[in-house]
């Protein structure tokens, strides 16, 4: 009698839990949302929530839409099965910002036999076929490293031992902001014969690795005139880094600082004189994104690549009200 009742109860759950779905079901289509799945790299950086922060506040059901984020930890396989998860799921289009470029003709084929459209956003991809993705909306990341080329240029900074010696933290091997940056600074070394790295250092684009390896390094060579670091949280920890191993930095310190993003706190220390230049990198996507979409969805053209407008700033063309006005 006993396992009677529990297998009756068993099935009334049942019944109710199939009800309870079936409700939110006709709910969801009762609002008919436009149903987007975002397959976010991570949050290492304060560039990266600033950059989900536009995309969350873009995509709200207010406007039509639902906003499926995941957030994969800086890694890409983690990626790889959000973005088969969104396919099972059948969501309407889905915006990847991707980890790093190669590895992703198997699941954009997978995606696009599923025919589900793609944005690429922040990063690009390298595919062997460009209709696996409709558009690609980022940075010039390459003209964003020439700037900081062509500012370090514009600097007449005299070297201890004749050479100006640079210690380069990049970020996520692999990553379309880590290859174009390295690329420009690369070039520009090759460029000038009184140049040269004094090392060449992974940080992650995360503040904890900026500081362990800029640390590490301290520990056996201090002989350095600039920091060209491709973002700013990598930035804090180098300069925690050098405050503890007792380097000074900026407009009069030993080291100029280069630095990638220009969050508020970066350029705050610029105004300060504590960082020297800081390149912009404008993660508020989601309004740019939103007109790609609306485009696609009346059938109008898109460009194949749209790139985000950025400046950089220096102490002379700094205010506070600037930095104040800032959302990031
Ligand atoms: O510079 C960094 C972030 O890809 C533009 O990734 C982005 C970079 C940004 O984590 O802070």
């Amino acid at each position: 009698m006993r396992r009677f009742c529990s297998l009756f109860l068993c099935i009334i759950a049942c019944v109710v839990f199939a009800m309870g779905c079936d409700r939110s079901e006709s709910e969801k289509d009762d609002k008919d949302l436009f149903v987007i799945g975002f397959s976010q790299v991570g949050s290492e950086s304060d560039w990266r929530l600033a950059n989900t922060k536009s995309m969350q506040q873009t995509f709200t059901e207010g406007k039509g839409y639902e906003l499926r984020m995941e957030n994969a930890k800086q890694r890409q396989d983690n990626q790889l099965a959000a973005v088969r998860n969104f396919i099972l799921e059948g969501v309407d289009l889905i915006i990847i910002a991707p980890a790093v470029e190669d590895g992703w003709d198997t699941v954009l084929t997978e995606v696009k036999n599923a025919g589900i459209p793609v944005i690429i956003i922040d990063r690009s991809v390298s595919v062997s076929n460009q209709d696996l993705f409709l558009t690609n909306i980022g940075s010039d990341f390459l003209k964003q490293g020439e700037e900081a080329v062509k500012w370090l240029e514009s600097q007449d900074i005299k070297p201890a031992n004749g050479r100006l010696r640079i210690l380069h933290l990049q970020g996520t091997y692999g990553a379309t902001a880590q290859l174009l940056r390295t690329k420009a600074l690369e070039n520009g070394v090759e460029a000038h014969r009184d140049w040269e790295f004094a090392a060449q250092l992974d940080g992650d684009f995360t503040e904890a690795k900026g500081y362990e390896v800029v640390k590490d390094y301290l520990a056996h060579d201090k002989r350095i005139d600039v920091l060209y670091s491709e973002n700013d949280n990598m930035t804090f920890g180098a300069m925690r880094a050098f405050d503890e191993a007792g380097i000074t930095y900026g407009e009069n310190g030993q080291v100029r600082i280069i630095t990638f993003d220009a969050t508020k706190k970066a350029l705050q220390y610029c105004l300060d004189g504590k960082i020297d230049l800081c390149v912009e990198c404008n993660p508020m996507h989601g309004p740019g994104v939103e007109e790609l979409i609306r485009k696609y969805r009346n059938g109008e053209e898109i460009p194949k690549h749209v790139y985000v407008e950025e400046s950089v700033f220096t102490r002379e063309n700094l205010t506070p009200e600037m930095i104040k006005s800032r959302d990031y």
